[in-house]
């Protein structure tokens, strides 16, 4: 998008503010991300992806309800809303987004200066601290009503439906592709009872839904740039009803991963059980107290589930002619599907130690707290 409609298109709110400049911003595989420079303040501006999100009403209705909620339970802890949570800024009609009547659906949030995502874990202790934050995020949702919640998109991380997605597209091979892949396919396949052990889970009440955010890597937490803090979680258009085994199956998907999450060369793909140990210990600070003992059990397995997930949809998404995830190179979907199989690979081989770390994590929480 030219720097001339991002101006057009920041005019139609009501930010009190002049365009000075503007430029993409982020690595999100879904939506258009602008950074832009006004002469008070800067902000984000965001085409919202109507293909992905087939109602992008309902992603503004939970975004608003969300962050004015988190904005209360910020300002009651004696936080910075401003700086602590996303805020929308209104159109000059009032509007929590622009449409501009031809499928471009647009918002504006403030961009909270000092902070910043990045692309890889660079230090230890600023996982530990994403992992503060994603576990305080969820603890100040523990009493938001899931009801008022839209789900911006059904059956996000049901991962029977997902292998069910995958096998329909195998089926319509439309893009004339799984003559090549017939490795990973087989890799797919052969793994398919992993995808209804949570959702069994839930199924059967041993592991609860939540208010969860469903899309915690480790780029979408803003660290702050002096402490280095999780300071702000970001990219709530998927928080909705999900189970805590998700989200913290995610962000150790995307965050312990030694190499990239498009990396070519596979040798460089592993589960550092260094950042495994430093996420699992604080999100575990933040949220052992409100976990059941099904969820405990089921950490170490849901880093593999979401990881395979994550790779079953980059594959299906390669099958079928690449039409969800954003790409940069003609197989990059196949080489990001690639990457996520090798992760799971060695997280499998390493299950037992992880088990080990979450129940030494449980354990010294636990010890603690009786003063043992
Ligand atoms: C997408 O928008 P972004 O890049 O944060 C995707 C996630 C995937 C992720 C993989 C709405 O997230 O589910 O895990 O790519 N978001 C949506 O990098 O599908
Ligand atoms: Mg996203």
């Amino acid at each position: 998008m030219e720097k001339e409609k991002v101006k057009l298109l920041f005019e139609k709110f009501d930010s009190g503010d002049e365009f000075v400049d503007a430029r993409p911003y982020g690595g999100g595989h879904i939506n258009d991300t602008f950074l832009v420079t006004g002469k008070k303040n800067k902000y984000t501006l965001q085409g919202l992806n109507h293909h992905v999100f087939k109602e992008p009403e309902h992603v503004m209705h939970n975004i608003k309800l969300i962050t004015e909620h988190l904005a209360k339970k910020i300002k009651e802890n004696g936080g910075d809303p401003m700086r602590e949570t996303l805020n929308i800024i209104r159109t000059v009609d009032g509007n929590t987004h622009y449409y501009d009547g031809n499928h471009g659906f647009y918002r504006l949030f403030y961009f909270v200066d000092g902070a910043r995502t990045y692309p890889k874990v660079e230090k230890p202790e600023h996982f530990y601290n994403a992992a503060k934050a994603f576990g305080k995020f969820q603890n100040m949702l523990a009493d938001f009503p899931a009801n008022k919640l839209y789900e911006t998109i059904p059956n996000f991380h049901n991962t029977v439906s997902r292998y069910y997605d995958f096998l329909t597209a195998v089926e319509n091979d439309k893009a004339n592709r799984c003559a090549f892949i017939a490795d990973e396919i087989k890799f797919v396949n052969s793994r398919r009872d992993k995808t209804r052990v949570i959702v069994e889970a839930i199924a059967d009440g041993s592991v609860p839904m939540r208010v969860t955010h469903n899309d915690t890597k480790y780029d979408n937490i803003l660290i702050d740039d002096a402490t280095g803090q999780g300071i702000c979680i970001i990219d709530l258009d998927t928080v909705m009803p999900g189970s805590m085994l998700y989200d913290y199956g995610d962000s150790l998907r995307f965050g312990t991963n030694a190499g990239a999450e498009d990396e070519r060369d596979l040798d460089k793909v592993y589960c550092r059980l260094d950042l495994f140990e430093e996420f699992t210990r604080g999100y575990m600070e933040e949220l052992l107290d409100t976990l059941t003992p099904r969820e405990i059990e089921l950490m170490p397995f849901s880093a593999q589930l979401i990881t395979f997930e994550c790779g079953m949809r980059f594959l299906t998404d390669f099958i079928n002619g690449d039409e969800y995830f954003k790409i940069q190179r003609p197989s990059h979907n196949l080489d990001r599907a690639r990457a996520q199989f090798k992760l799971l690979e060695d997280m499998e081989a390493h299950q037992d130690e992880m088990t080990s770390i979450v129940n030494k994590i449980k354990e010294k929480l636990e010890n603690d707290k009786t003063g043992a």
